[in-house]
């Protein structure tokens, strides 16, 4: 049978040709570094998008997730420039942690200026978000897509607060930028940048009243266990996640390979920030029956907040660019 064995050879020569073409470029893995791990949304997102990359390449190409900021030693505000100077290969990163490096992400740190979620969507689906894109890319980064941390809400271990007097002198852990210590400090409070290493620590010990932080992370952590019984649902700002690849890395993947891990992590994001909100309710409601005590903000309590912290936009919206919070205005608006 001649003919047969013949095409068997030649079908067998086209396979391994088209095999050694595909793996021209070895299996490889890829390392994505996080603040927070799987048991939060943040974390699972990391792990979705690896999940996605691995089945869509059969393998070739793997994502490998290094949680708690441990390719940094814990100093989650040094991963951008981990990750910008080939350390780290990928990141699903907060723009807090990465805005001493891009000042154009303080734009989401701007007190009480994007309400909603529909605010969010508007900005970072909008002109605004293509130039904070834009911004990363300058810096030898390759932005990807966007995922959600959540709306960060205040919480201490003193009392309630429902005004800026509530916080007089109450020392606040922040992280980030010095944007954060301004907020603070125009709030009557006495700030302290820490890493979230350090963060949990200093509530136990008492060395820190209060912090911030979205409902998923006050939740899982179980900040209520330290002393943390007073929570103020404020909404002052919502920290969006930013999928990225070092630029080097990025251009040294295939046209395909690309496609694939942008696409993976558009997914992935849209995947976490539903997820994230969805699952708000049952958080806070888990929250307040662990004997948490929730102070929500009416009108003038809001206003009051908005009024007190309005130097603080005097004072960064130069550094993040006035072009930008022109767009992002512009994007809320339109939508
Ligand atoms: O450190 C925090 O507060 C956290 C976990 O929310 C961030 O990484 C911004």
């Amino acid at each position: 049978r001649p003919i047969p064995r013949l095409v068997a050879v030649l079908a067998g020569a086209i396979l391994a040709t088209s095999f050694s073409v595909s793996s021209s470029v070895q299996a490889r893995e890829l390392s994505v570094s996080t603040v927070l791990s799987d048991a939060f949304p943040w974390g699972q997102a990391a792990e979705k998008w690896a999940e996605l990359v691995a089945e869509r390449s059969g393998g070739e190409l793997t994502l490998r997730v290094y949680p708690n900021s441990q390719l940094v030693n814990g100093d989650q505000t040094r991963e951008f420039s981990a990750m910008r100077s080939g350390l780290i290969d990928a990141a699903v990163g907060s723009t807090i942690n990465w805005s001493p490096q891009v000042p154009e992400l303080n734009l989401f740190s701007l007190p009480f200026f994007m309400p909603d979620v529909e605010a969010i969507d508007a900005v970072t689906g909008g002109s605004a978000g293509e130039m904070v894109f834009e911004a990363i890319e300058s810096r030898g980064v390759v932005p990807l897509a966007w995922g959600e941390n959540g709306f960060r809400q205040l919480s201490n271990s003193q009392g309630p607060i429902g005004e800026p007097a509530d916080l007089d002198g109450l020392k606040i852990r922040v992280v980030g930028s010095p944007l954060f210590q301004d907020t603070f400090t125009a709030l009557g409070a006495n700030p302290t940048q820490m890493s979230w290493a350090d963060a949990k620590p200093a509530l136990t010990t008492g060395a820190v009243d209060g912090q911030e932080n979205p409902l998923s992370v006050f939740d899982v952590a179980r900040i209520d266990q330290v002393g943390q019984e007073h929570l103020t649902l404020w909404n002052y700002m919502n920290d969006p996640l930013v999928f990225a690849v070092n630029r080097q890395v990025w251009e040294s993947l295939s046209e395909e390979e690309r496609t694939l891990l942008r696409e993976s992590a558009q997914e992935a994001g849209a995947w976490e920030i539903a997820m994230t909100r969805e699952e708000e309710p049952a958080r806070l409601a888990a929250i307040q029956e662990r004997g948490v005590t929730v102070t929500e903000l009416d009108e003038a309590q809001h206003q009051a907040f908005v009024e007190a912290t309005e130097s603080v936009h005097d004072e960064w919206v130069p550094r993040i660019g006035e072009a930008i919070v022109e767009a992002a205005r512009t994007d809320m608006q339109a939508d």
